[in-house]
């Protein structure tokens, strides 16, 4: 029996920070592994200890097994856990840690390799008595073979890569023209994504769901399930979505699959953790697909219906401890569900994105809602790891409950500075069909130009007032001098203050005037609001509209304003309205015409200068602007220093105006 002090967790991101969790609940000292992208990123800061792997690229840093073995050495952790991905199924990872003495928590290299080729794993499982596919798993791999197979399984026909996973590489034959150039797609696919060309045939379930089934097995012998998961929303065999229950499932199907999954465990001698992943056709009948030999992304909604802490009980495993429980103990509470929030985005393909969280703000703590969150805010989101930026898992009595909280929690939480896929979790949690239960391989496909239809234009208005009246509250506050002036003010009172911003596709020019102390109207699209301002604070701005009282978050990055409310988030650009060459209307107050950064001071305070005179130099993509005095006088206050970045409107110089 082994008791570990100190675990080296062999990732990064959300669930090197979730593993860690559960070492310091358990008094287990952490040690991370970091390249040099991530040398600030929270999993380093949060660990007790931190070794550098080198440079970014993966096999430079979180898959190079030298390096990640001469960091527990260097450190004395008498554990490894591989998270998700990385090395996570490598079993010759797992077979050097041992060889080094160190232990891999996870299942025996053995088991890794039984299940590393869907193959072999299917052969295994139907040998345990689990249902598979009606297909072809043999060796013979020759076309000839495979037409033969293929025609005898009868169309549609699903071509899997043996060594591929997570869907990759699938290829659907729906009629004998297409065998040739599929097989030798497959195959070419195959050989360049996983080095092996081999194939698998079988027939292709349509409208499948995805429902995989969470083993957990001791090193005694003892081995149970924790129930199902439906991953059925997926885009491009990516997850987006999990649950547990699966809508899907009724007990009788769930003892069923249940049992399944424990027999392929046994026929394998499974221990610690690891999936039976199964597709359910629509009409109840279950199939081998795989089994994920590590801990899935997914695995907190099954925490959360079980209350079964995963990783704690991977620990106590790999430490020679029997399992705490047995099958009969287990039982689950309530629903829980899912949504992955992914820097990517639905506009461009749901291509990875990149960028710096200029915002990130996390929804209230609540029960019944846990957020595994892998960054911090400030932080830039490369090119180089996988664009899962955190979990939110919601669990509650029932799934429509449940479904409710995670979508309250999603529109709470605020993201800027990376496109995400936010928006599309809201609209796909809100899909009727979803939430009636419906959802299959080809749900999301079917429905992508819904789901990715950013265009509201009730937020894009809500938004642009907010973000001007949150300038004017700015402006306001920053002109102390001219405090009880309300900013803006213009001596005509039939020009009401305005300011144009660009929203998605539309120009929306935004006017206010004052209606009192904090009060305003404020006009855009032709529509005139009422509006109260209740607090303002950099960042913030606590207004009501109409009557609806609400907080705005603004985020100011460049000329853009990221804009978030309960109402949701929009991107403002700050247009010039009529970029005035030179300083505000105001005589004497000379105010920043654009974004930029003070490159320049060429006046000091008390200096006389005459109208036209240059006051200081502004920067702004690699364009320079003279800021020149309108009025002609002594300059009373430099607002600004050398090198600070300004926002249009930002008040640059006051000059005095004298009568010269
Ligand atoms: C299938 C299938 C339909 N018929 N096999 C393979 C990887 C796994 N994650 C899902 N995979 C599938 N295997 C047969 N014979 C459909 C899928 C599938 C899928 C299933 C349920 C929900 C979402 C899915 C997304 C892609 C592929």
């Amino acid at each position: 029996m082994n008791t570990f002090s100190k675990i080296l967790i062999a990732n990064r991101g959300e669930i090197a920070l979730r593993v860690m969790r559960t070492c310091r609940a358990l008094g287990i000292a952490t040690v991370a592994v970091y390249s040099d992208a991530d040398a600030n990123a929270p999993h380093v800061r949060f660990a007790d200890e931190a070794v550098c792997l080198g440079a970014a690229p993966v096999k430079d840093s979180y898959l190079n097994v030298e390096k990640i073995l001469a960091a527990a050495k260097l450190t004395g952790a008498q554990a490894i856990h591989p998270g998700y991905g990385f090395l996570s199924e490598n079993a010759e990872f797992a077979e050097a840690c041992a060889a080094a003495g160190i232990v891999f928590i996870g299942p025996s290299p053995e088991a890794i390799r039984k299940m590393g080729l869907k193959s072999p794993a299917r052969k295994l499982a139907a040998a345990a008595g689990c249902p598979v596919v009606p297909g072809y798993d043999g060796d013979a791999q020759d076309d000839d073979t495979l037409r033969a197979e293929m025609l005898n399984i009868g169309f549609p026909v699903l071509i899997k890569a043996s060594a591929g996973g997570g869907g990759k590489g699938m290829r659907v034959v729906r009629n004998e023209a297409e065998i040739a150039d599929a097989i030798e797609g497959a195959r070419r696919e195959a050989e360049k994504a996983f080095g092996n060309g081999a194939l698998l045939l079988e027939k292709f379930v349509e409208m499948a769901r995805h429902v995989e089934v969470q083993l957990l097995g001791d090193q005694h012998g003892n081995l149970v399930h924790l129930f199902e998961r439906d991953c059925s929303l997926q885009r491009r065999h990516q997850k987006v979505i999990e649950e547990s229950p699966s809508p899907a499932v009724n007990d009788d199907l769930r003892a069923k699959m249940g049992e399944a999954a424990l027999n392929v465990g046994r026929a394998i001698g499974y221990s610690n953790a690891g999936t039976v992943e199964f597709i359910l056709t629509p009409t109840g009948e279950f199939y081998f697909i795989e089994v994920n030999t590590r801990l899935q992304v997914e695995h907190p909604v099954t925490e959360a219906i079980t209350g079964i802490d995963l990783v704690k009980l991977q620990i106590e495993i790999a430490e020679g401890k029997p399992l705490p429980f047995s099958q009969s103990d287990l039982q689950t509470s309530g629903h829980a569900i899912e949504a992955r929030l992914y820097a990517e985005d639905p506009r461009n393909d749901f291509l990875p994105a990149t960028g710096r969280l200029h915002d990130w703000h996390l929804p209230e703590p609540s029960a019944g809602l846990r957020v595994d969150a892998g960054v911090t805010v400030g932080q830039e989101i490369g090119i180089y790891y996988d664009p899962l930026l955190a979990k939110l898992i919601a669990h509650a009595a029932d799934r429509q409950t449940a479904i409710r909280k995670l979508r309250h929690a999603l529109q709470q939480l605020s993201v800027a500075g990376v496109r995400t896929n936010r928006e599309f979790l809201l609209r796909l949690l809100g899909d009727e069909e979803f939430v009636s239960g419906v959802a299959h391989t080809g749900f999301i496909a079917a429905r992508l130009d819904a789901l990715t239809n950013e265009q509201d234009d009730t937020l894009q208005r809500v938004s642009a007032m907010a973000a001007a009246l949150y300038w004017q509250q700015r402006q306001q506050t920053a002109d102390s001098l001219l405090a009880e002036i309300p900013a803006n003010y213009r001596n005509n009172p039939y020009r009401w203050p305005s300011l144009k911003l660009a929203i998605g596709d539309q120009e929306i020019e935004v006017a206010w005037q004052v209606a009192g102390a904090g009060k305003f109207d404020v006009r855009a699209q032709g529509v005139t609001s009422q509006a109260e301002v209740f607090a303002y604070e950099a960042g913030q701005l606590r207004v009501a509209l109409d009557g609806v009282q609400r907080v705005f978050r603004l985020i100011e990055v460049g000329d853009s304003l990221f804009v978030h409310s309960s109402l949701g988030a929009c991107e403002a650009v700050r247009l010039p309205r009529h970029p005035l060459p030179q300083a505000s209307a105001q005589a004497g107050i000379a105010s920043s015409p654009m974004p930029g950064q003070v490159l320049k001071i060429l006046v000091q305070e008390g200096q006389t200068v005459a109208a036209g005179d240059a006051l200081l130099i502004l920067e702004a993509m690699k364009m320079e602007q003279t800021i020149r005095a309108v009025t002609g006088g002594v300059v009373e206050v430099i607002k600004v220093r050398t090198g600070q970045v300004v926002s249009p409107g930002d008040v640059l110089v006051q000059v005095r105006a004298t009568d010269a």
